[in-house]
């Protein structure tokens, strides 16, 4: 068993970021060697921060399926730390800029991006800390915007970036621009190469709350959707294996790893 979960609205809380429910589960993770994958719209240096403070050393996606990071322990090179493998899926962040810079020019589009904003509107955006909004606005791979125009200029926004090999995504808070990836890839990439470690199969369970959380949902064997007090649950037309919690944020993620623990171990 493997465990691929997002963080804001899923393993972190929407608006305060505690994960404080989620501390035991984690802990039977670790005691019961399954990995606990976190897949999410942060950057890797986000993570190098909070993967410190949950004390998660094993793989790790960033920015929307972007990228897939492998601790350097994975490629048994602990004795000599060469840092961690890197294999990217997605576009990089000056591409990406460049090309919605030039259409907002062009079309008239209204959206503000992070390389728009200062830190103190990333704070007073997603409630971050001041360390941890700079933090969030080292992109590399995808660039989060709040959308200030209609509907239909976002659809004609969203087909002129396809045109251009980038997609639209949306997170807790922000439409997200990247590259031609997404987490549910990661997933399947992640899938092949514990296949190869493991010699056999692992099963995934994935846990999410937003619409850019579907794609690894649905390439999960089970799907958790963590309940939002602030949107409907996304919905998974391709998965047959699907619990929706009760709770939502950590406490949900808690319940149903709790549940799923339960059953599959023995
Ligand atoms: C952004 O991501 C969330 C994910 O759902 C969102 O769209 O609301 C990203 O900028 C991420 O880097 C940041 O940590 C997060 C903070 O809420 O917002
Ligand atoms: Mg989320
Ligand atoms: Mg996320």
């Amino acid at each position: 068993l493997i465990v691929m979960t997002d963080l804001d609205g899923t393993l972190l809380d929407h608006d305060t970021y505690s994960f404080a429910p989620a501390v035991p589960v984690m802990e039977r993770l670790r005691a019961t060697g399954i990995p606990l994958i976190l897949n999410t719209s942060k950057t890797a240096a986000e993570l190098a921060s909070l993967r410190t403070t949950l004390q998660n050393t094993d793989p790790y996606v960033v920015e929307n399926g972007s990228a897939i990071y492998l601790p350097a322990e994975q490629k048994g090179q602990t004795a000599h730390k060469t840092g961690d493998q890197v294999h990217i899926l997605g576009a990089r962040r000056s591409e990406i800029l460049s090309f919605i810079q030039k259409i907002r020019v062009e079309e008239k589009f209204q959206f503000t991006g992070f390389a728009d904003m200062e830190v103190s509107e990333v704070i007073a955006y997603t409630g971050l800390s001041e360390s941890d909004s700079e933090l969030a606005m080292t992109r590399e791979f995808s660039e989060p915007l709040i959308w200030q125009d209609s509907a239909h200029q976002l659809r004609k926004f969203e087909a002129l970036i396809a045109n251009h090999g980038l997609r639209l995504l949306k997170g807790g808070r922000f439409v997200h621009v990247i590259g031609a990836c997404d987490k549910g890839k990661c997933l399947h990439w992640l899938r092949e190469r514990f296949t190869d470690s493991y010699g056999a199969q692992p099963a995934f369970v994935a846990l999410g709350d937003s619409q850019n959380d579907v794609a690894m949902l649905n390439a999960a064997d089970i799907a958790v959707i963590v309940r939002s007090s602030h949107h409907e649950p996304p919905d998974l037309e391709k998965q047959s294996s699907v619990i929706i919690t009760e709770e939502t944020g950590p406490q949900g993620w808690a319940n149903a790893l709790t549940q799923i623990l339960d059953e599959t171990l023995i």
